[in-house]
């Protein structure tokens, strides 16, 4: 049965306090994150959505930053012909409420008013920090087919990363019958097996939620259940038609440092395991009108490159390069995510001056292996950043951190000439 598109609301879960991918959220909200060189996470769901029919999209958030604000009023805009919206539902203090989204389902309770108002009669709840390219239609319709409550998506899973998903098992037609959020206990997890023979054995919860609007507002109204995956999964598996709508194409989540870092620098590899290229469902974003990249003298291998950047007399191995990037003599980057820059400073494009400023960019000489570095980094002349074990412990410095092994440069940070890292 084929279920209308626009009777569906879509709420993306865009993050608590953005812990895991700190310092990319030092300053703004998780949704905001740009990825791929000129992309945001939010362009991830909302483009999903947008290429499955749905047009009424809210973006739950607890930090309502300015950066995601501008993006989503600038990027998303509906003709006045057609019903579509994407607003940003931040957590704030009313008279009968005065705590932020204590989790996933409590953000979505404290927004029950606005659910209700948009009338839909199902509800889709996606988390804010996955890769992947889904029809939701296709699961909408599977929804209507089973006359499901909920319908979770699920995806075999290696044992490796079972202990860190919600795992699950279905009895017939779909229905999921037990369900362990993060099972860690190893009897737990041998339970839960679902194929046996396989080395993908296990079926996880991807965080994808298809909700009969009424069902949702009977398991939030009234009760105190914090998370989707701890709590009301479980319990509604006893009381509800709870279905496991099977998904099998590349289904990433780079809700950390380690998965971000390398799912982004995936993307620039000979097989990237996710086609960005795909002409019939593109990723979204906003549209800078940006000039070309101009390239001199340069050595690129494995490198994503995006719009009016400015390289020269440099060496780039398995980078992603973005926006507006400003990358000088004798450069070297390797194994790094440059995020590029929001505007152009007045040195930009030429060579850093004598007069002590550090432009926007990568200074003469700089060697960078294994970084993240954030938007806008004045980067000085000969800098040297070293790759970290992965398994290093968590540094903190002002301008530099270390996280899953990743050095980790912050928004609008000043690296001195010569720094060592
Ligand atoms: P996790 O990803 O660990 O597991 P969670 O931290 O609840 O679950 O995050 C889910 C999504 O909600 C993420 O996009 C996150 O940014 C967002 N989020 C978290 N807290 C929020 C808050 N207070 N307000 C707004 N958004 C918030 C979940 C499920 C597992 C499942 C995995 C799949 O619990 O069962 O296997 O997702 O990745
Ligand atoms: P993009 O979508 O290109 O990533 P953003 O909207 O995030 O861009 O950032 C561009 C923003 O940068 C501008 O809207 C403006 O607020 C800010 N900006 C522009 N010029 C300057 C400047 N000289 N100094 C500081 N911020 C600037």
């Amino acid at each position: 049965m084929e279920m209308a598109m626009d009777n569906i609301l879509a709420v993306i879960l865009g993050g608590g306090r953005g812990s895991r991918l700190y310092p990319l959220t030092k300053m703004r909200s998780k949704p905001a994150v740009p990825m791929a060189g000129k992309y945001r996470l939010i362009d991830i769901p909302i483009s999903n959505c947008i290429n499955s029919g749905i047009y009424r999209i809210a973006v739950l958030t607890q930090f309502n930053s300015v950066s995601l604000h501008r993006h989503i009023s600038r990027t998303y805009q509906f003709d006045a012909f057609h019903v579509g919206w994407v607003q940003v539902w931040a957590a704030e203090q009313t008279m009968s409420n005065i705590d932020w989204y204590q989790g996933t389902a409590d953000a979505v309770r404290k927004q029950l008013n606005e659910i209700r108002s948009a009338g839909a009669a199902y509800t889709l709840i996606l988390a804010g920090d996955h890769l992947y390219r889904m029809d939701y239609g296709l699961m909408a319709n599977f929804h209507a087919d089973l006359d499901a409550d909920i319908t979770v998506a699920v995806q075999p899973v290696a044992r490796e990363n079972a202990s860190r998903l919600g795992i699950l098992k279905r009895g017939e037609n779909y229905r999921i019958t037990r369900f362990a959020e993060k099972p860690k206990e190893p009897e737990a997890l041998e339970a839960m097996v679902s194929l046996p023979n396989s080395d993908r054995p296990f079926l996880g919860s991807m965080g994808i939620y298809l909700f009969k609007t009424e069902v949702l507002v009977k398991l939030l109204e009234g009760t105190t259940f914090t998370d989707f995956g701890g709590e009301i999964i479980p319990t509604a598996i006893e009381n509800y038609k709870v279905m496991g709508y099977d998904f099998n194409d590349y289904w990433e989540d780079i809700g950390t440092i380690r998965s971000f870092y390398e799912t982004n620098l995936a993307l620039a590899s000979p097989n990237p395991p996710f086609n960005i290229f795909d002409p019939k469902r593109p990723i979204y974003s906003h549209a800078r009108f940006l000039p070309g990249t101009v390239l001199q003298n340069s050595r690129l291998e494995n490198v994503l490159l995006s719009d009016g950047c400015c390289i020269k007399n440099a060496e780039l191995r398995n980078c992603v390069i973005g926006v507006r990037s400003q990358i000088r003599d004798g450069v070297k980057l390797y194994n790094t995510i440059l995020m590029g820059s929001d505007y152009y400073d007045e040195v930009s494009s030429a060579s850093s001056p004598d007069d002590g400023r550090i432009p926007m960019g990568i200074g003469e000489g700089s060697i960078i292996d294994g970084a993240i570095i954030d938007k806008n980094a004045h980067i000085g002349r000969g800098v040297i950043i070293r790759p970290f074990p992965r398994d290093c412990r968590d540094i903190d410095n002002e301008n530099w951190f270390v996280r899953d092994g990743v050095v980790v440069i912050p928004k609008n940070a000043t690296l001195l000439p010569g720094l060592t890292i």
